[in-house]
């Protein structure tokens, strides 16, 4: 068997990521589109944890779960005292999701299995599929949670803990849907991690390129700002007697938006993603505002730099607006480089593929930027359409795409797993 002929079955691959889509969908009503919403831990993330898992089962995969609720389905290998190759991503999606995001890497890494039992394909290292529980980190406030807790970076108490708007914690949600499994955490270092991803930029389809090889992952920052004033008649209170803590939230808007102008933070950006006033009427000067801070910048320096200037303005606007803020930082982490040998694989097995490909730096965080921290770790990057669109239910790539990047991925792992 020439192992380098074969490729995956792409119309199987399509099928399951439509199938998979299917699970929490909902028809957006301003644009028509359908989008998935399969928020962490809720009951549409575990119908499709239960649709997923009875594919690996089938697949003759052994699946376990770990104390985090992160799934491991194994194709064993000649030698299972070795440690595995890991695939994997996510299946939980943030409120207004496509199809494609954490989904290609899962369903991908399914899919080299399949090619391989297919293919009567036996490995030397057993292989392993990984479904990391929390990775968009929109319910409990923590992205990657699952895969952090994976690697240790965070302890598995501490995200437990954790609460979603309403104040229902994961820990609550692991034992509700009975996801404590038996799997202790940290988890034992695999030998290789690979994950397929959609680029969700623009950057790979403008360029014409078939493959990203990703060179790392870009630093993330997250920030619950919670602004107190005092609500007050927005018609009888005067001007200089306001303590507005929507004025507040404007102005740090403003801020950040100066700030990633400016260019003294490098390439960095700032979104204010969700703001809640309160009370929330038209005539009440607002006495609360909560406001959340997404800082991503590929220069950890920098982003120290913009930590301790807003930090300052902070304290500035309290005295402007007559507020009091507190700063919750509720994820943070470092600008991560992939292992070089990662880099070259993905690189070398686009080209056998007959693949253009480029490097690139990732804009979102991924697990394959917690699993670098117990063994080398790699991704593989699909362009989308409509400039990468993500996060939106217009995302979308090809079936052709998708193809390609678990074509790469499937050589990838078949060298890693044969040595
Ligand atoms: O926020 C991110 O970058 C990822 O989608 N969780
Ligand atoms: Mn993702
Ligand atoms: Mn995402
Ligand atoms: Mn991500």
């Amino acid at each position: 068997m020439i192992t380098s002929d074969i490729r995956v079955d792409g119309d199987r691959l399509w099928r399951s990521l439509g199938e998979l889509g299917d699970v929490g969908a909902y028809s957006d009503d301003d644009t028509g589109l359908r989008g998935v919403r399969r928020l962490a831990l809720t009951d549409a993330d575990l119908a499709g944890r239960e649709l997923v898992t009875g594919w690996m089962r089938a697949a003759g995969l052994t699946v376990t779960i770990d104390r985090i609720g992160n799934i491991y389905a194994r194709r064993d290998g000649r030698d299972n005292t070795l440690a595995p190759v890991m695939v994997g991503s996510h299946i939980d999606t943030v409120a207004t999701a496509g199809r494609f995001d954490g989904c290609l890497g899962v369903l991908g890494g399914l899919e080299v299995v399949h090619t391989l039992n297919d293919h009567g394909i036996a490995t030397e290292r057993p292989i392993e599929v990984a479904v990391f529980t929390e990775e968009e980190g929109v319910r409990f406030g923590t992205d990657m949670l699952g895969s952090a807790v994976a690697a240790g970076r965070i302890d598995l108490a501490d995200a437990r803990q954790r609460t979603d708007p309403d104040g229902v914690s994961a820990g609550a949600e692991l034992d509700r849907h009975g996801l404590v499994g038996e799997v202790a955490v940290p988890i034992r270092a695999p030998f290789a991690y690979l994950e397929c991803h959609i680029e969700q930029g623009p950057i790979l389809a403008a360029g014409d390129t078939r493959i990203g090889v990703v060179q790392g992952v870009q630093a993330i920052t997250w920030l619950e700002l919670q602004i107190t004033g005092r609500a007050a008649h927005a018609g009888a209170t005067p001007h200089h007697l306001r303590r507005n803590a929507g004025l507040a939230a404007a102005l740090i808007t403003v801020r950040l938006n100066e700030m990633v102008e400016s260019g003294a933070y490098g390439a960095m950006l700032a979104t204010v993603g969700r703001q809640v006033n309160y009370p929330n009427l038209i005539n009440i000067v607002p006495e609360k505002s909560l406001i959340t801070v997404d800082l991503r910048n590929p220069d950890g320096a920098a982003m120290a730099r913009a930590h301790a200037d807003l930090a300052a303005y902070l304290a500035e606007v309290e005295q402007l607006a007559g507020v009091t803020i507190t700063s919750r930082t509720t994820a943070e982490t470092p600008p991560v480089v992939f292992a070089e040998q990662m880099r070259d694989l993905v690189e070398k097995h686009a080209a056998n593929l007959g693949m253009s490909s480029a490097p690139i730096t990732s804009g979102a965080g991924h697990d394959a930027g917690e699993i670098a921290a117990l063994c080398p770790a790699g991704m593989v990057f699909v362009p989308g359409l409509y400039d990468g669109i993500s996060h939106n239910p217009r995302e979308y790539s090809t079936p052709q795409a998708c193809a390609d990047g678990i074509d790469v991925l499937l050589h990838a792992v078949l060298e890693l797993a044969v040595a």
